[in-house]
């Protein structure tokens, strides 16, 4: 069994980035709806305490975060690229930039009471303060500090002045030239603050960044099949891990295979996962970890921005 399955909800934007990547790649997958917010009960014995959203899982093996799950399904399918030869670098830095300076800019906006307020009606009031604390301790903890929504709002202009310059030149189709990682990462940034009639004149503005987006949102999401919560546990508490990757264990902190250990995101959403070290490359940490409800299985994180401590 070998469906690729992604566990998500559909107003998550890092999902969005990862149904157009699959959409891009022209994937088939099966879509697991999980909750927006804590608990996650069918989600955690999968990844043992990782609770962002979205989660992708191929039989036992779970991948966490959007970085990870874009080199695995480049690895799955390697064209069209998302990381263009020659371009590895640039992509990849600028996705990691988005995350850290654009995406924290889109949640002080989308967040801002005028937007709330429109986005949570009809919701009810004690639904919205549960939605409201929890992402408060989504951000407890880790290295990341949320951006006001003034100091957001004053820095915008910067952000999509320089794409939309950027997009002018011709061809201008794409940020790096060919589609890639890039364009993606930006784009669920800008697809946030345009669910809502409040932010969306923020994207609207800027007429070379909105022509880059309707192209983006053109790749669609490949065609996908649902899947329930239980079954998708059964895929994987019936599978076995699949072979770890090629590339030499390298740990420059002396970490061993075997060692027990704790791994955890350092920016937000920092809870850790235990388990026993199994793998460590450039890219990917894998560890092993077991779980009444699904057996063995292969949690792989991304190894920039995740953090690994003895348990
Ligand atoms: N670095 C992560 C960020 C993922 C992220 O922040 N996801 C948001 C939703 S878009 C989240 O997890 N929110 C809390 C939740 O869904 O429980 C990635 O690239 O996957």
């Amino acid at each position: 069994m070998t469906d690729l399955i992604l566990h998500h909800y559909p107003a998550s934007p890092f999902a969005e980035k990862t149904r157009l990547l699959l959409g891009f790649k022209g994937l088939s997958w099966r879509s697991v709806l999980i909750p927006r917010m804590l608990p996650k009960p069918d989600l955690i014995p999968l990844t043992g305490g990782y609770r962002k959203t979205p989660v992708l899982q191929i039989g036992a093996d779970i991948y966490c975060d959007t970085a990870l799950i874009a080199r695995r399904l480049e690895a799955q399918k390697s064209s069209p690229a998302l990381f263009p030869p020659g371009q590895e670098l640039v992509t990849a830095s600028f996705s990691t930039w988005v995350d850290s300076v654009v995406f924290p800019h889109s949640v002080a906006l989308v967040f801002q009471p005028e937007s709330i307020a429109v986005r949570f009606a009809g919701m009810p009031a004690e639904a919205v303060k549960a939605f409201i604390a929890d992402r408060a301790a989504l951000f407890s903890g880790g290295s990341a500090t949320r951006l006001s929504a003034e100091q957001a709002r004053h820095q915008w202009p910067t952000i999509m002045g320089r794409l939309n310059q950027q997009l002018a030149h011709e061809p201008g189709d794409f940020l790096f030239g060919a589609p890639s990682v890039a364009d993606f990462s930006l784009f669920h940034c800008l697809w946030f603050l345009k669910a809502t009639p409040v932010t969306a004149p923020l994207v609207d503005a800027y007429p070379h960044v909105q022509a880059w987006y309707n192209r983006v949102l053109g790749f669609g999401h490949g065609a996908s099949s649902e899947m329930s919560p239980e079954e998708a546990l059964n895929v994987a508490r019936d599978n076995t891990p699949a072979a770890l990757p090629e590339e030499i264990f390298a740990e420059p902190n002396g970490f061993k295979p075997g060692d027990q250990v704790l791994l955890a995101a350092t920016d937000y959403g920092v809870d850790p996962v235990a388990g026993e070290l199994l793998f460590a490359g450039r890219e990917e940490l894998v560890i092993k970890r077991t779980d009444a409800r699904v057996g063995t299985v292969h949690v792989h994180f991304p190894r920039f921005g995740f953090r690994l401590e003895k348990a």
